[in-house]
């Protein structure tokens, strides 16, 4: 059986207006990805997803979306954009686009008509109701970034539903017309030949048709915990949204296997539901967070696994990340010696895998001065711990100015320790995460069981998390050290490991036991 691209592919995602700035404003652009992308190709990656490049007002850095089917001027326009594609299959890799439903920009034309009069043609493509007799919003509905979900429009005398800022007020995906003209976006892509989507809030693009108040949440914090997400009952994982979701792969498959990664966050039994079923699917990926969401301890990382692989269906695709434009670095999170584990965790476990920008360096936590932060949730509590900017700084590319992301002023700091972390030192320095990252992807792509194969955890404890994975005659072992001591190898059944493929630190040479932080995949044998 040919299995489709995507299941192999391992994606790499670049967050634009941090990874390669070629006119020297400061901000990243198509024109400066298409120039890096033999870097992405020497990496080993399969395919590239792009945050956001639309014409945006760029109060959410893209996920307002002014215009769905134009290129934000700040990254080029749509002949940038088709060179950057022609330039991006000639190499082999594949492009999926960020595809933002849920909302627009305040800015768009059909929120600006939408606002213009109650009566207008467009009033309906957006949510509007009156307050209640007290003057209030018509539901206790949270915004995401803090504060009622309702905005109070004073010139029409309604509110608007925004479940990000207000300035992101929320799409009817009821409306016959909206909907129309949203599939109509996704052809205006696929058409141009992008390979899929990364679909922004896919969960939320539905709210119950009467507005029912969720659960009450008074402990909410932008955090967002499981227990926030069950709590946005009434407002997100509509059934509704589902039907949607299946049309949209209808249509990506009418294009040939184009691939749908959903951004939803729900605990498992409710989070498979958006593969859909055999006869009538829904996205290939629901995005699985995961390995970011909880604590990096041996036992609670096999007991997930564990549990997300029982809760896929028969059909569906497992898929893992460990990074991303919200979330705060992972050699931040758990120290550069895990990261390398962490990497190893992340490009060995069965499913497809998402790397992000700069995870591959090994960039910590970025400390962003008060007066330089732009990430408009920090910007709203910045008494919390959650800025998004630490992980959205410019790409260090080597020593020169600007660490050769630009030849002006980042729109954001760089990491401090740029001067020595960058891809340039990292490249031909064979103990540097660069490297690992490099090997890592080699290994994968040599081996099916790797990318392809089934998995076996093993029943281990302590500080030690092991699992084969194993296609036709190949069984590999992987056994990661999550701790600062020595751990003993795991004992395999009636198989025995008989060389080592690559160990986080380099060389394996402990014959049955691990280092501290140490990672290693082993060939197994039978006995
Ligand atoms: O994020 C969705 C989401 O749930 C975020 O609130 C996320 O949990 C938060 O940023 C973590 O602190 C998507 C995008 O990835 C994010 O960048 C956007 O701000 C958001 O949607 C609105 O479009």
């Amino acid at each position: 059986m040919k299995r489709p691209w995507w299941q192999s592919a391992v994606i790499y995602q670049i967050y634009p207006r941090s990874f390669q700035d070629s006119d020297g404003d400061g901000i990243g652009d198509l024109a400066g990805i298409e120039r890096r992308l033999d870097y992405l190709v020497a990496l080993g990656i399969d395919a590239i997803w792009l945050s956001p490049i639309f014409p945006s007002p760029m109060k959410d850095f893209g996920y307002d979306v002014a215009d769905y089917c134009g290129i934000e001027p700040m990254f080029g326009d749509l002949a940038t954009f088709d060179r950057l594609l022609a330039a991006v299959h000639a190499r082999g890799l594949r492009l999926i686009l960020d595809f933002v439903p849920n909302h627009s920009s305040d800015q768009h034309p059909w929120f600006v008509e939408s606002r213009a009069s109650r009566d207008n043609p467009k009033r309906d493509w957006y949510i509007w109701r009156d307050a209640k007799p007290d003057g209030s919003p018509p539901n206790n509905w949270i915004s995401d970034f803090g504060g009622s979900a309702w905005e109070w429009d004073a010139a029409t005398g309604q509110f608007y539903l925004h479940a990000f800022l207000k300035e992101q007020p929320d799409l009817n995906w009821r409306n016959p017309e909206l909907k129309r003209a949203m599939f109509d976006v996704l052809r205006f892509w696929l058409d141009r030949g992008v390979d899929g989507f990364r679909i922004d809030v896919l969960w939320h693009i539905v709210k119950a048709a009467d507005l029912t108040d969720n659960p009450p949440n008074p402990d909410w914090t932008p955090a967002r915990t499981e227990r926030d997400r069950v709590l946005q009952l009434h407002s997100t994982d509509q059934p509704e949204a589902h039907a949607i979701s299946a049309e949209m792969r209808a249509l990506a498959n009418s294009y040939g296997e184009r691939l749908l990664v959903g951004e939803i966050f729900l605990p498992n039994e409710r989070h498979a539901r958006w593969y859909g079923s055999v006869e009538r699917p829904q996205v290939q990926l629901p995005f699985n967070f995961q390995l970011i969401e909880n604590d990096w301890k041996a036992d609670r990382l096999r007991t997930l696994i564990a549990d997300y692989e029982a809760s896929l269906p028969a059909h569906g695709w497992p898929n893992w990340v460990i990074g991303s434009h919200d979330a705060p670095r992972i050699a931040g999170r758990v120290g550069e010696a895990q990261a390398r584990v962490a990497a190893m965790l992340l490009l060995t476990l069965r499913g497809t895998p998402t790397l992000y920008q700069g995870d591959e360096l090994g960039i910590g936590r970025v400390d962003i001065p008060a007066d330089r932060i732009r990430d408009p949730q920090h910007l709203r509590q910045p008494q919390l711990d959650i800025g998004r900017d630490r992980s959205r700084t410019p790409f260090p590319w080597d020593d020169s100015a600007h660490a050769g992301f630009s030849t002006g002023e980042p729109w954001l700091p760089l990491n401090a320790d740029w001067r020595t972390r960058n891809a340039a030192a990292q490249l031909g320095e064979p103990g540097s995460m660069l490297s690992l990252y490099r090997d890592l992807l080699a290994l994968r792509r040599a081996h099916a069981a790797l990318s392809v194969g089934d998995i076996a955890l093993l029943d281990t404890t302590g500080d030690l998390l092991a699992y084969e994975r194993m296609s036709g005659n190949e069984r590999l072992l992987i056994a990661l050290n999550l701790g600062g001591g020595s751990v003993m190898l795991p004992r395999s059944g009636d198989h025995r490991p008989v060389r080592c493929l690559l160990s986080t630190r380099g060389v394996w040479d402990l014959s049955d036991t691990l280092a501290p932080n140490e990672g290693a995949i082993f060939e197994l044998e039978d006995d």
